[in-house]
């Protein structure tokens, strides 16, 4: 069996989506998810220029050895352009070869380690009252988790929610230029245990709650939050600290025993080392998308079940149906797995790429077509052409650059 054909295909149908397919000559097909929001046409010239000239004529089959000579092979190693390219090629190979043995992806993964896939959805307000039915609203809507985000008090813009209207983070891309969120530290400090004072009020004990703090706190800062918070019984405290220097954590991890998950965007094992090592995190956030695919995906998973850390892929709009599917297959299949970010796609997204898997209950399932059980409708896609976009930036009141 050889690769006869390797296309990208870029397509918004209401935001942008990248997408690899790769044709054999016994006329199989496979995709792969490539999107990097923000970034999207890097991505698709490290794929058109130069990983598809490399592909053709060689065996779909030989997913682990193209998948080294891809990161190896290119001497510059890592990052999340290369990985999100190596990803797409990853997992349409394995779409491939599951569609050849006519079974659905996670059988090909050991099988399932479970019935179905819990997930968690996004509730966001402006203000508490607002934060409330968007909660009501997940719970109606079958959720069994939840993740909490409100408006900060004197603060316009704050991850997921935007001024005008409670939305989406991953929603406010969809601009010509950077927007820019405000941001006072303090302010959420004092802010956040009343936001979960709240909820809990309301919702009960019972409830699993997240929260994302989206990288803007200091070491010190998210040790003082995560000890004011135990009382609330997080399910875990999202990107508390920017990740790059991993031993920071430790100083969280002395103080607190609020669950952390880290890792959306990391797109090596080796931003984990540390935090892996040491147990220093209770969950991984990579995506599929973004961490060079299925294959390294099950290695991570493997080497933290060494240390009890468990699975929670990064699953927000941006990531497209097909490294969802991808997600999907995984969860189902790993045994140290703890949860599934979802929010779904818009109904155009889900005609331009019909998927097997479903949401039902709170819980999704991988759905039992063979390969990842999606079919991206081409002729819909190229109507609906790439958008520029950009995700925001983040500015302290005077003006100073913060992490988002
Ligand atoms: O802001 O994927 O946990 N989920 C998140 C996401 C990220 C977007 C950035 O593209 O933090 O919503
Ligand atoms: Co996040």
């Amino acid at each position: 069996m050889k690769i006869v054909d390797a296309r990208v295909i870029v397509t918004s149908p209401g935001r942008n989506f990248v997408t690899l397919k790769i044709t054999t000559d016994d006329g199989v097909t496979g995709l792969g998810d490539a999107t990097l929001n923000g970034r999207e046409l890097a991505v698709v010239s490290y794929l058109r220029d130069h990983v598809v000239p490399l592909l053709i004529g060689t065996d779909p089959h030989r997913i682990e050895d193209t998948w080294q000579t891809l990161y190896r092979g290119a001497y510059w190693r890592r990052g999340p352009v290369t990985m999100a390219a190596i990803a797409a090629v990853d997992t349409a190979l394995w779409d491939i070869k599951a569609k050849v043995c006519g079974l659905p992806l996670y059988q090909l993964l050991g099988g399932a380690s479970r019935d179905r896939v819990r997930t968690y959805g996004h509730a966001n307000g402006r203000d508490i009252p607002e934060l409330l039915d968007s909660v009501r609203a997940r719970l109606a809507e079958g959720y069994k988790s939840v993740r909490v985000q409100t408006g900060v008090p004197g603060l316009q813009t704050v991850y997921g929610v935007h001024a005008g209207t409670a939305i989406d983070a991953a929603q406010l891309d969809q601009r010509a230029l950077p927007v820019v969120e405000d941001w006072d530290t303090g302010a959420y400090l004092r802010h956040l245990p009343r936001v979960l004072e709240a909820v809990r009020s309301e919702f009960g004990p019972d409830l699993p709650l997240l929260h994302d703090a989206h990288h803007r706190l200091t070491p010190q800062q998210a040790a003082r939050l995560g000890k004011e918070i135990e009382r609330y019984d997080l399910f875990w405290l999202e990107d508390c600290t920017p990740a790059e220097d991993q031993r920071g954590l430790r100083l969280v991890r002395q103080h607190t025993t609020v669950p952390l998950a880290i890792g959306e965007v990391f797109n090596t094992v080796f931003d984990y080392q540390t935090l892996i090592d040491e147990q220093l995190i209770d969950y991984v956030r990579s995506a599929v998308t973004h961490f060079g695919g299925v294959t390294p995906m099950r290695k991570l998973f493997d080497y933290a079940a060494q240390r009890q850390i468990k699975s929670a892929i990064h699953g927000p709009e941006d990531i497209s149906p097909v490294g969802m599917a991808a997600a999907i297959h995984l969860d189902l299949a790993v045994h140290n797995f703890g949860i599934q970010e979802y929010s779904g796609h818009t109904a155009l997204t889900n005609e331009v790429f019909r998927h097997a898997y479903t949401f039902d209950d709170g819980h999704l399932h991988p759905g039992e077509a063979p390969g990842l059980g999606v079919e991206l409708d081409e002729e819909l896609a190229a109507g609906h052409p790439y958008v520029p976009a950009y995700l925001p930036v983040n500015r302290l009141q005077d003006g100073t650059l913060h992490d988002w």
